[in-house]
């Protein structure tokens, strides 16, 4: 080994359950290779396809090194370099007109987790925003739904330990691809296999992971809830619950009991496109295997009643007393388990009382409204790139493209978002930048350092920020603090799963896992952290909001059975799943991953290509009445009839026609969070014009 090179360790930024620690050697001021940390509990030695090739990207000829301001046309991505001073200056000073001119709720920030570190996702930017007061953003584009849904039967986003899933018998991935949005959990489920393990995924189309499984229940997208009630249905037909888990440790049994007989097989079997057979045997099976565990992940929040299949799915454990049992129970994420101090780190306290909040699923709608007021005539973007990202793409683009729009971009990469930007600045990668990370996949606490220098004059998120407040002339304390003020302000370091955890210790050891017992079985012996202090079948905080208080079903927007006259027109539903090279829309357009995923496609079955002239290796139009875009076909039974996947987030200027998957996705929302419906879609698909 040369002089000075040495071994560190960093963390993933990226969106993602795993939240992997990373060893890195560095020689001098460059990084020359990483990998997955081999001591890591829950990182084991190894990243995912896509991070295993970060330098790439770290130190990729296309990095935004410098500030940039716009010199052409909204859209065309042409930019000229500007100092930092000139950056900030201009920013100030356009904001100050906009403040003038409209108030302060005429500037919006528009953020998501393209950067989830505590730190990156949210800590001084929130301040200077609230502090400002402008227009507060309600980010809702993933996971609220699902996480409201999943809180109004359990209490909070916890669930069995992930690594004491090497225990269950029975193991349900139920809409998530783990092999591809959450692969550290697999090696857990691979063991779990070889000590006699079945692995059943529950999912429209035949993912790495159904491919992978025991058995794939391909049912309808939005019906999951229908299925867990015909789950319940046979398991209190015969007797198969967990009486004594049930009384003790549940509200609302009676009330979900006389639900569930409301959903008999044929009527289950009708609502999800399963055979009723098929389903008896699943549930029994999951009434008799212990422990169970059902992982879910997003996959299935992302519709019309995405809240309340979260919150369905959620009773199952209950009814069958899996929750008793290390390595049973459901998980959708572990992000409860960290005693976050939001308010302390971002400060809301500083928003002027009354400031309204907008929801990021639907900023085209924001961006087009010309009723809104005021209107918003000020953006600022980081950790996202809504132009590809954000539903009803039509709508986003022609938004973001209205002259009188002021758009500041932070970005690592000149992403379809930047092309619109009036200033651009450059974002340091986490190799350049201190953070604290938890993670919603496993239950250990992260420090990020710094292990070389930013690349170009690229800047942290926080250090934009604390630079932008100074020239805004705003004076709070708090916007002067450094990271590591803010990653002590950011915990609540007294809490009982903190004990033993400090920052001091992260230093030297990078990963420190919650002082939680291993296993951590959190709901053995009840203790919900629901207001009646169990789970909550039936839960009366729901029916405040306007919703069932008892967990039922609530279909799809837009299908073939609840909006039959649209289904007439288009009668494909449509879903876009994370592709295996991609995180979102990070990584599109990184030249290695690009060639594995090959171009945009649509997988669409034999039987519903054949009657419109869809051949495979076809370029076909997938549209609606919100938009369209352009495809390769792929003729496969891997999506089920009636089905049409085009595997995401493709940059949409890399597409033929510059439009992605979103150009067909709707604003409208869930019932529950605000959350997005990207998966509640209905279209048709059609060959193209062969113009060219
Ligand atoms: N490689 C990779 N990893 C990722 C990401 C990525 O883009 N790429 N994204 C990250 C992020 S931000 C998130 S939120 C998670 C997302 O990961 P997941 O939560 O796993 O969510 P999705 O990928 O949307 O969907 C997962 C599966 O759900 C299926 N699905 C769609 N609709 C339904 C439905 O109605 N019912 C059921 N049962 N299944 C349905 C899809 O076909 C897909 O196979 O993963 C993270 N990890
Ligand atoms: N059709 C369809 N659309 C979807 C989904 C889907 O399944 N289908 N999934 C939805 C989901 S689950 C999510 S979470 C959203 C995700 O949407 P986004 O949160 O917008 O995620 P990305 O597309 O990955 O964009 C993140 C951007 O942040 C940048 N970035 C990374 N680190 C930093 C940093 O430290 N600072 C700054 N300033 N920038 C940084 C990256 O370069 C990247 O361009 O997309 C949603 N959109
Ligand atoms: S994206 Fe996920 S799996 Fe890949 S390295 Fe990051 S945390 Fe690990
Ligand atoms: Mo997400």
């Amino acid at each position: 080994m040369s002089a000075g090179r040495r071994t560190l360790k960093v963390v993933c930024p990226h969106d993602c359950p795993d939240t992997c620690v990373m060893s890195v050697e560095v020689e001098g001021d460059r990084a020359v290779a990483l990998g997955g940390d081999p001591e890591h509990p829950f990182t084991r030695g190894f990243l995912c396809a896509k991070v295993n090739r970060y330098l790439e990207r770290v130190y990729s000829p296309e990095r935004i090194l410098h500030p940039m301001k716009r010199v052409g046309a909204k859209g065309k991505g042409r930019f000229r370099r500007v100092s930092w001073d000139e950056a900030l200056d201009e920013i100030a000073a356009r904001f100050r007109e906009v403040i003038a001119a409209h108030g302060p709720q005429a500037i919006l920030p528009y953020s998501y987790a393209g950067n989830l570190g505590v730190l990156g996702y949210g800590s001084m930017d929130r301040r200077v925003f609230h502090a400002l007061g402008a227009s507060l953003l309600d980010r809702t584009i993933c996971a609220t739904a699902g996480a409201a849904g999943y809180e109004a039967t359990v209490g909070a986003t916890l669930g069995f330990d992930p690594e004491a899933i090497v225990g269950a018998r029975l193991i349900v991935a139920w809409g998530t691809n783990m092999v591809s949005s959450n692969v550290h959990q697999w090696p857990f489920v691979e063991e779990a296999r070889r000590r006699g393990a079945r692995l059943v995924t529950v999912d429209p189309y035949r993912s790495r992971t159904a491919e992978r499984s025991d058995q794939h229940l391909a049912l309808l997208p939005g019906t999951d809830a229908a299925l867990a009630l015909g789950m319940m249905h046979v398991v209190f037909r015969d007797g198969l619950e967990d009486r004594d888990y049930l009384d003790r440790f549940t509200v609302g049994a009676g009330d979900l009991r006389r639900r569930a007989a409301e959903w008999p097989l044929e009527r289950v079997a009708e609502t999800t496109g399963l055979d009723p057979a098929e389903i008896e045997a699943f549930a029994r099976e999951y009434a008799g295997s212990h422990p169970s565990a059902i992982r879910i992940n997003y996959g299935l929040n992302r519709h019309a009643g995405g809240g309340m299949a979260v919150r369905t799915l959620a009773c199952l454990p209950a009814v069958v007393g899996a929750w008793r049992h290390p390595g049973g129970g459901i998980l959708l994420s572990t992000s409860a388990a960290y005693p976050v101090r939001t308010d302390a780190l971002q400060r809301p306290d500083l928003s002027p009382p009354g400031t309204r909040t907008i929801n990021m699923s639907q900023l085209g709608r924001v961006l087009t409204d010309g009723a809104l007021d005021p209107p918003v005539k000020a953006l600022f973007v980081y950790n996202s790139n809504p132009a590809a990202i954000a539903p009803d793409q039509e709508s986003v683009q022609r938004g973001l493209a209205r002259d009188d729009l002021f758009t500041v971009v932070h970005e690592l990469f000149p992403t379809d978002t930047v092309d619109f930007a009036d200033m651009v600045l450059p974002a340091t990668s986490t190799l350049e930048h201190y953070d604290i990370h938890k993670s919603y996949g496993h239950l250990y606490l992260s420090l990020n350092r710094p292990v070389i220098p930013p690349r170009g004059e690229a800047l942290s998120n926080t250090e934009v920020f604390r630079r932008l407040a100074t020239r805004l002339g705003l004076d709070h304390p708090c916007l002067r603090d450094t990271d590591e003020d803010m990653a002590q302000q950011a915990f609540d370091w007294g809490h009982p799963r903190m004990a033993g955890i400090t920052l001091e210790r992260l230093e030297r050891e990078t990963s420190l896992r919650l002082n939680v017992p291993a296993p951590y079985v959190p709901f053995a012996e009840g203790g919900f952290p629901t207001p009646s202090g169990r789970c909550e079948l039936r839960a009366e905080r729901l029916a405040e909001q306007g919703h069932d208080p008892v967990a039922g079903y609530v279909p799809p927007r837009e299908s073939v059975m609840s909006a039959p006259e649209l289904a007439k027109r288009y009668p494909l539903a449509f879903i876009s799943p994370p592709a295996h090279h991609f995180l979102n829309s990070t990584f599109s357009a990184q030249p290695v991953f690009v060639r594995r995923e090959g171009e945009a496609s649509v997988t669409i079955h034999p039987e519903d290509a054949a009657p419109r002239g869809v051949v495979e290796g076809q370029t076909v139009r997938v549209f609606n009445d919100r938009g369209s875009f352009l495809a390769r076909a792929r003729v496969s039974d891997a999506s089920r009839r009636g089905l049409v996947v085009g595997l995401s987030i493709w940059w949409a200027k890399m597409c033929p026609g510059g439009r992605n998957a979103n150009a067909v996705t709707s604003q409208e929302l869930a019932d529950m969070g605000g959350g997005a419906t990207f998966h509640d879609v209905l279209v048709d698909v059609a060959p193209a014009e062969t113009s060219a």
